[in-house]
């Protein structure tokens, strides 16, 4: 028996069930979900580890879930793509996903693109068969598949649903090198709970919000403090424009209490004790097209100025 392991890299357009697919498989909701595309603006790790069973190898699978592939021209955008060609770069593996109630289009031709371009071998997973009336639409859907590119496996998922995964997992171990546990066996994630309690916050305004707002807001936590029975938070919505914050307040400051009464829900049940959390709305013109905004709302370089200047 031996011990596999390596970095898996979840790859797909916006919305086709990425997050969706780390979070079932890891067990934990590390990332957000939304129907809304573009939902993940960073590349997420999951930490699964596989054990040995009925003479099966065990071993360690680092995933990373991505942000949606697109066309984009602004500084979100490409910060989007170059989180994503960091995650491509040196994986093991490709998890591609396409919906598979769409039809094939250029997105996918792109995705595709990128996955073959890092030479690395490809899974495809035909996500949302719940969603399929018929299943004997599969066979001739898998066909087209295998016709686009030699995919290593072609595995038909329900991430929502958690059917398939328990067939995927194992294969993916096997694909994988000899290699070492990379991590530790209790830890699931390298994202601090300051930043997925951002990430919650977001996912509420996504949820209350609509058309353009969602996409014009990041969150950024200014204050966390950690008690033994309650965290203190106090974060800040930007958005761009002064119609989109009073959307945001809402009448009488509404909206933004429901934002904050579920977001708090949430943050509770993640760290399991009392939360205070405090918002506050900022305007931040423009903040998608400027590079050092954007550059600024990334967590790992944040993580970075907090520790400070290195020792010499
Ligand atoms: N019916 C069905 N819906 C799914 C499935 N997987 C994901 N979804 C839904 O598809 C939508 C998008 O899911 P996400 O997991 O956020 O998609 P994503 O690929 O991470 O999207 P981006 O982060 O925007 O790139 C959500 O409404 C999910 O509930 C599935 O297997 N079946
Ligand atoms: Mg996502």
């Amino acid at each position: 028996m031996s011990f596999h392991s390596g970095f898996v890299c979840i790859l797909g357009r916006p919305n086709a069930g990425k997050s969706t697919l780390l979070n079932a498989l890891v067990g934990e909701k590390l990332a957000i979900i939304s129907p809304k595309p573009q939902t993940t603006r960073n590349r997420i790790l999951g930490i699964i580890n596989v054990p040995q069973q009925k003479g099966r190898d065990g071993g360690q699978i680092v995933l990373i879930d991505t942000p949606g592939v697109h066309r984009s021209g602004s500084s979100l955008g490409r910060k989007m793509m170059t989180e994503i060609r960091e995650a491509v770069d040196g994986c093991e593996l490709i998890l591609m996903i396409v919906d598979a109630k769409r039809k094939w289009d250029a997105d996918d031709a792109l995705v595709l693109d990128l996955a073959r371009k890092a030479e690395t071998p490809v899974f495809l997973l035909l996500n949302k068969i719940d969603l399929l009336a018929d299943k004997r639409d599969l066979l001739p859907l898998i066909a087209q598949f295998q016709a686009r590119h030699n995919f290593k496996e072609i595995v038909p998922i329900s991430a929502l649903k958690k059917k398939g995964l328990d067939e995927l997992l194992p294969c993916v171990v096997k694909a994988l090198p000899n290699g070492p546990r990379y991590f530790p066996e209790d830890q699931i994630t390298d994202q601090p709970v300051r930043f997925m309690a951002a990430e919650l916050i977001r996912e509420h305004v996504l949820m209350q919000t609509h058309e353009e707002v969602p996409h014009a807001v990041s969150v950024v936590v200014e204050q966390f403090e950690e008690g033994p029975k309650l965290v203190r938070i106090a974060a800040v919505i930007y958005c761009e424009r002064d119609g989109q914050k009073a959307i945001l307040l809402g009448k009488g400051g509404q909206m933004l209490k429901k934002i904050g009464t579920s977001a708090r829900l949430d943050i509770e049940k993640m760290v399991g004790t009392k939360v205070f959390l405090e918002l506050f709305v900022k305007v931040q013109p423009g903040w998608r097209d400027s590079r050092q905004f954007v550059e600024e709302l990334d967590w790992r370089r944040q993580l970075e100025s907090m520790a400070g200047p290195p020792e010499k």
